[in-house]
């Protein structure tokens, strides 16, 4: 016999992306996108055959829900097909026993949903489960230290075969918190507490960074659905599997909707222009991008830049441009056209192409070309 969990966190529903001026029908598209991958999260863990679904706290952004969000969520929760939802208070979505979000959670849930909101152990035995979960919920949006000291201070542990720790907040070393104001914890911290597994959340990024994870102490999730462009990975969560003695495997599963890119790149010939285009319109409709163009074009590629960037933001959901270091390439030849012969400018630029000094060249060529205008 085996417990399979579903571990997943920092879903953030109710972000509302108003950070950056994304076009209306994008910023929506992006809010319901959170709500779509919990309806996938669930569908995945279906499929996996899992008999826990775990969030491991920011399921949403904020303490404030609207009531009809509150039961959306837990509509969406009762299509799970396992035995139960464990859900985790965050830091966004801290429980310190006044706020309603979690009141209305527990009014609304089901028999199958759990709000891990206590610093005591929750035995899932009435789920059919033979496990304990010890949960650190969060009790406000930041603090410098972890809710970790009641497991240690325990009298007794409830006997089950699996006892499973669940955080919310930084580990030292691998998320960063340099304030250590979000709950901090220590590797050694969570280890010496001699449970099966730690299920943790905060850190968008999935750690560790693998595909498949053998006896590892804890796992971060991740976030599932990316919310931005210091998000660098597609969304992921954990399908973590516990075997009769306790023996524990993690296998990241892909779960992201939008994938967010910053790209940087220099250009030597429109060549290199035709492959980057080809390269992001394969991420698509589902493809935010912020792309910084520098080095050189020729004239005519150079002078239908916007063009391109027409063309390329029409196959993609949002494009952000930029290339005030991108050039038009100077040959001797466009001198020539565009200066007469042996007047001050055609002299100066002709001698820079000469020299073989291409940023000189542009440089003369950009201070002419304004005093022209
Ligand atoms: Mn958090």
């Amino acid at each position: 016999m085996v417990l399979k969990i579903f571990h997943t966190a920092d879903l953030h529903l109710g972000m509302t992306f108003g950070n950056r001026n994304y076009p209306e029908a994008v910023r929506q598209q992006l809010v319901e996108a959170r709500y779509q991958t919990l309806e996938l999260l669930v569908e995945l863990a279906n499929e996996a055959k899992c008999r826990l679904f775990l969030v491991a706290g920011d399921l949403f952004h904020r303490v404030q829900m609207p009531a009809q969000t509150i039961a959306r969520v837990v509509q969406i929760f009762s299509r799970f097909q396992g035995d139960c939802v464990a859900v985790l208070p965050g830091n966004h979505d801290y429980y310190d026993g006044y706020g309603s979000l979690w009141q209305e959670m527990r009014e609304l849930s089901t028999d199958s949903l759990l709000l891990l909101t206590e610093t005591s152990p929750y035995h899932l035995q009435d789920y059919g489960i033979d496990a304990v979960l010890y949960p650190a919920p969060c009790h406000r949006k930041r603090s410098g230290t972890n809710r970790l000291g009641w497991i240690g201070r325990l009298a007794e542990r409830p006997a089950a075969r699996w006892q499973i720790g669940v955080a919310h907040g930084t580990v030292r070393g691998i998320s960063p918190d340099l304030e250590e104001q979000y709950f901090p914890m220590d590797q050694a911290e969570l280890t010496v507490l001699g449970l099966h597994h730690w299920c943790l959340g905060h850190t968008h990024v999935p750690y560790p960074a693998q595909e498949q994870v053998e006896e590892a102490s804890f796992c971060f999730s991740g976030t599932p659905e990316p919310d931005g462009f210091d998000c660098r990975h597609g969304g992921s969560a954990w399908v973590t599997t516990l075997d009769e003695t306790g023996r524990v495997s993690s296998r990241a599963v892909p779960t992201g909707r939008f994938r967010f890119m910053e790209i940087a790149r220099e250009i030597h010939d429109p060549g290199e222009l035709e492959q980057l285009q080809e390269q992001l319109l394969q991420a698509g409709e589902r493809a935010l991008v912020k792309l910084s163009l520098s080095g050189f074009l020729p004239e005519e590629a150079y002078r239908s830049r916007r063009r391109w960037f027409e063309g390329l933001r029409s196959g993609l959901l949002y494009l952000e441009e930029s290339d005030s270091t991108l050039a038009m390439e100077l040959s001797a030849e466009l001198i020539e056209t565009h200066f007469p012969a042996g007047s001050f400018p055609q002299r100066l630029l002709s001698r820079l192409a000469e020299k073989d000094d291409p940023a000189a060249l542009q440089l003369a060529y950009r201070l002419i070309d304004e005093v022209k205008r």
